[in-house]
């Protein structure tokens, strides 16, 4: 579902209004800056940890946490940024520079997160897993070049484990990870926790599947919060509203984000949702015409992939689900 052109204005209304906003309170706090100079300090690197509306929560490299506002004309950071910052009065500080980023992460306009490794979709069983969203954020993944797995929660509600596994096979045949979990039954979190590597991972997924309660389990006294998701229409309550890098003790970082409101699925172009399907790519040199589309062209060698079982069927029909 895509936005009509009114919601559009208006987020870009509030938007513009934002940065307006913005701009305003980070020149206060440079001419303060100026004004100050007793308290004037040297640029130093640091890591940002969330972002609220305009101020950033910026860790510096002797891991102190500082308020900031980011100064005028530079991009708006996210979590995961590296910038540099000037602190200034206790526990505050203004962003003068965005360093360059190794990878960011969008959701159509919406940057998510910047420098991160890994990405992990958390799936669960209630809110009940849906294949159309699984491919949307293996499609953004895949496009924005970060490797992601999936991680299914709440297995302990499964009345058939098997037919769960069934569902997922063909995501595996696609050559994705596919780790089953049960939060609250303490199920295969140690094993996943042994895995987790000293690297930045960014949880992606529903609201209420239980993203912020695995990563409250992988950190222990992080407690997040979290909430139970609505009896009448088993979703989430869109608890958490930030996205936030949060450290793990022996090294690495979880990042936690709020899930995807249903009516703010991306547009994905039809080259992007192509390109999402990445089993498909060793067949593409095969097909009768070079802009073949797969799906009513003549002597297709992905439909005949599919055909002879080397793409699995229903991988091919959300293909065919979501271009249309
Ligand atoms: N039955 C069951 N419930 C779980 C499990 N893991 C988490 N939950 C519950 O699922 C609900 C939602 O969990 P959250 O961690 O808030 O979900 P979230 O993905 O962070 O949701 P948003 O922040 O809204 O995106 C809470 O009531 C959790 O206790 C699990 O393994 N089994
Ligand atoms: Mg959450
Ligand atoms: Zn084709």
């Amino acid at each position: 579902m895509s936005l009509t052109r009114r919601q559009k204005w208006r987020i870009e209304k509030i938007q513009n209004e934002r940065i307006f906003r913005a701009e305003k309170a980070a020149n206060k706090v440079e001419n303060q800056a100026k004004n100050n100079t007793k308290n004037s300090s040297k640029e130093q690197v640091g890591l940002v940890i969330t972002r609220f509306g305009q101020h950033l929560l910026v860790e510096s490299k002797s891991g102190d946490l500082l308020s900031c506002t980011g100064r005028q004309n530079i991009e708006l950071s996210v979590a995961g940024d590296r910038v540099l910052f000037q602190p200034l009065n206790a526990g505050e500080g203004v962003v003068t520079a965005l360093l360059e980023r190794d990878n960011q992460l969008r959701r159509g306009q919406k940057l998510i997160a910047a420098n991160i490794d890994q990405l992990f979709l958390i799936v669960a069983l209630q809110p009940h897993y849906q294949f159309e969203l699984i491919d949307r954020y293996l499609i953004i993944a895949q496009n924005a070049n970060l490797p992601i797995s999936i991680l299914v929660n709440k297995i302990e509600l499964a009345k058939n484990i098997q037919a769960v596994k069934a569902d997922f096979a063909m995501y595996q045949a696609a050559g994705y990870t596919v780790d089953y979990l049960s939060v609250k039954e303490k199920i295969n979190i140690d094993e996943f926790k042994a895995n987790l590597k000293n690297k930045t991972q960014l949880f992606l997924g529903q609201s209420g599947v239980g993203k912020s309660s695995l990563i409250n389990a992988l950190i222990p006294q992080l407690n997040l919060r979290i909430n139970e998701i609505s009896k009448k229409t088993k979703l989430g309550k869109h608890t958490t509203t930030n996205t936030t890098l949060y450290r793990i003790a022996s090294g690495g970082n979880l990042v936690d984000s709020p899930g995807v409101m249903e009516f703010q699925l991306d547009d994905l172009s039809a080259g992007e949702i192509l390109n999402g399907f990445r089993e498909f790519k060793p067949f593409f040199g095969n097909c009768k015409f070079r802009n073949c589309t797969h799906i009513n062209e003549p002597n297709c060698a992905v439909k005949t992939a599919v055909k002879s079982g080397k793409i699995h069927p229903k991988r091919y029909q959300n293909y065919l689900n979501l271009i249309s």
